[in-house]
């Protein structure tokens, strides 16, 4: 199943008594070539974001501070991922729908793309997502 492709990447921590350092290379530890870094922050607490899927894009989340839960659905199943370490971020592939929720105040996603914006590429009605997920499974 498509959610199945969804995972958690752990790039890992460089600790030191100056504090931590994680690094991300594109072509190295994500599986795709980012063409987009975009950032969500001051995201009122109690407030959802997402609702929408994307056709071909795929994406990697990054609590960089702070946590948020991302809930994904492939049409089928659901699976929740709890996002609280800015090491540990979650690959998205194409094709989902997600909900991402649970903000904690002061938390800062960093988003990598695999493509340029482009919002033909979004579903954001969840009947057109389960119409093409019928289409696509
Ligand atoms: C996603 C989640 C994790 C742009 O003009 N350029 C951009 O690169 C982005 C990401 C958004 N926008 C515009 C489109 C909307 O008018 O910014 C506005 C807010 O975007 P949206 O409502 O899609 O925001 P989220 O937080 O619901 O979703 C975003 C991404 O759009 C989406 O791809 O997976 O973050």
């Amino acid at each position: 199943m498509r959610i199945e492709l969804a995972k958690i990447i752990d790039f890992g921590v460089i600790s030191d008594p100056r504090g931590d350092l994680t690094f991300i290379e594109g072509n190295r530890n994500i599986p795709f070539e980012i063409k987009r870094v975009y950032y969500i922050y001051n995201v009122p607490v109690l407030t959802n974001r997402g609702s929408h899927a994307h056709k071909n894009l795929e994406q990697i989340i990054i609590p960089i501070a702070g946590s948020f839960n991302v809930k994904l659905f492939d049409g089928h199943k659901t699976v929740d991922f709890p996002l609280t370490k800015p090491w540990k971020s979650l690959y998205i592939p194409n094709g989902l729908w997600r909900e991402i929720y649970n903000f904690s105040e002061g938390s800062i996603s960093l988003v990598l793309a695999s493509d340029y914006y482009d919002e033909s590429d979004y579903i954001r009605e969840l009947s057109n997502f389960k119409r093409f997920t019928g289409d696509n499974l």
